[in-house]
């Protein structure tokens, strides 16, 4: 168990005294260590003690993906790279990923957090934490495990895939804590209960998830499925991984870890801060990481936060649920997805127009995506058994650049909408909102 009352139930003045003693330390050093914060700064003349309150972080330029892509793979390290040791990297694209690097203490500090959330489910010494995440680049694995190590549960890393192991294990092994996507979550549930068995008696005590959008019924789902309660956990690559944000025990938002990360929420289009209980993009800051100080860093994530006290006691911020993003960035089975990837892999293969729609949908409890692309008129002419060649390279470039098997289907020309201003290429059908 990781309860650190002192900490998480600080007074909020206090902890805005904190906060502002650690941002003030964050940006003197991101702008003294890091060529690429120094510059970034001094363009817009904004330097390290303008930083006098809270408020005045709003001064600072944002950090966005690209950013981080274009100082690929170490420009944002503020620390000797033998310092540095672990790296992980963001799923999906295979261009240029966005990397994260984590000394010695930044890992102490990312388990910390995982820690604090798994305590916050109910978890600790007495359970066995089953984690489904991925072990790899993606931080939903490492960072479960290093989490669970800390309240000193028993782990067992066994990874995604392998779903009739997963029951196997679960039953054998006497699983108390199951850590997944909820998409995978449903899908491991159900197919328990195909092979007549009932999730509900397997003893699962309280569920972790997260790493993707989904909506309350999924939850209720899954609560049914397995008689548990389920837990949002929240987090990104760039931030350090999941523990941004993980519910408490009255499930009524996710609190951050105030005294690790600071949050803001602005308005996407204006750019401007707006205040508590409204809906804007998530903004996040850290505020105690020694590798790679993120700060301001724009998730395009909506959320709103709120300061009101919890049941629970923890003075800090929650945050609700992710409803959306303000980029149209996807997570399809977990690997996020930009649009102009896809456009990119059409691109390469001749005889399509760049005309194309994005599909996605989950027709049982796994996600699909059929890409439809405007065939060209010679195409059209030149009959099936072309037409099927172009189909199968289109799909093999799309999973070349994404990582993700598509279905590609070959629409008429001109039969797809054309777009005035900023294009619509995806529709998601899977009703996550
Ligand atoms: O998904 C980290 C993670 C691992 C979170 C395990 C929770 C559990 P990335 O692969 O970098 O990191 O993807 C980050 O995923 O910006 C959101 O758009 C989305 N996302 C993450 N958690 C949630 C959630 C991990 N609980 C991106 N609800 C983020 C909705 C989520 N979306």
């Amino acid at each position: 168990m990781i309860w650190d009352k002192q900490k998480e139930c600080m007074p909020r003045e206090e902890l805005e005294e904190l906060q502002l003693k650690k941002l003030q330390e964050t940006v003197k050093r991101a702008f003294k260590k890091i060529p690429y914060y120094n510059k970034k700064y001094t363009e817009v003349e904004v330097f390290p003690e303008d930083i006098e309150t809270l408020k005045d972080i709003e001064k600072l330029p944002f950090i966005t993906k690209d950013d981080l892509r274009e100082s690929y793979p170490f420009g944002l390290f503020a620390v000797d790279k033998k310092k540095i040791k672990e790296l992980h990297s963001s799923s999906g694209t295979t261009g240029k990923p966005v990397v994260s690097g984590y000394t010695e203490k930044d890992l102490d500090i990312w388990s910390e957090t995982i820690a604090r959330g798994l305590t916050m489910m109910g978890l600790g010494e007495d359970d066995v934490i089953q984690n489904t995440h991925g072990y790899g680049m993606f931080t939903g694995g490492f960072g479960v495990h290093y989490g669970s190590h800390k309240i000193g549960a028993t782990i067992i890393p066994i990874s995604t895939g392998q779903t009739k192991r997963q029951i196997e294990i679960m039953r054998d092994f006497g699983t108390t804590g199951l850590i997944f996507t909820p998409s995978y979550g449903i899908y491991l549930g159900e197919t328990a209960i195909e092979d007549g068995l009932d999730p509900k008696e397997f003893g699962i005590k309280a569920i972790g998830f997260g790493a993707e959008m989904w909506t309350e019924e999924m939850r209720e789902q899954i609560e049914k499925i397995f008689g548990a309660k389920a837990y949002n956990i929240y987090g990104l690559t760039e931030l350090m991984g999941p523990g941004v944000g993980i519910e408490c025990c009255a499930q009524q938002g996710l609190h951050i870890p105030e005294d690790i990360y600071y949050p803001e929420i602005i308005d996407p289009n204006t750019l401007e801060n707006i205040g508590p209980n409204m809906e804007g993009e998530l903004v996040l800051t850290n505020l105690e990481r020694e590798g790679m100080p993120v700060i301001r860093f724009r998730t395009k994530d909506i959320t709103s936060l709120t300061y009101e006290p919890c049941k629970c006691g923890r003075t800090f911020a929650r945050m609700g649920r992710i409803t959306g993003r303000s980029d149209d960035m996807i997570k399809v089975k977990g690997v996020a997805i930009f649009p102009s990837q896809i456009e990119k892999a059409i691109l390469k293969v001749s005889q399509v127009k760049p005309h194309y729609m994005i599909i996605v949908t989950r027709p049982d409890v796994l996600d699909q995506i059929e890409v439809k692309v405007e065939a060209s008129e010679d195409l059209f002419f030149d009959g099936v058994k072309e037409m099927v060649n172009i189909r199968q390279k289109i799909g093999k470039s799309i999973e070349n650049e994404t990582g993700i098997r598509v279905k590609v289907t070959l629409v008429e020309p001109r039969s797809l909408p054309r777009f005035e201003g900023k294009a619509k290429r995806v529709i998601d059908e899977r009703n996550l909102h």
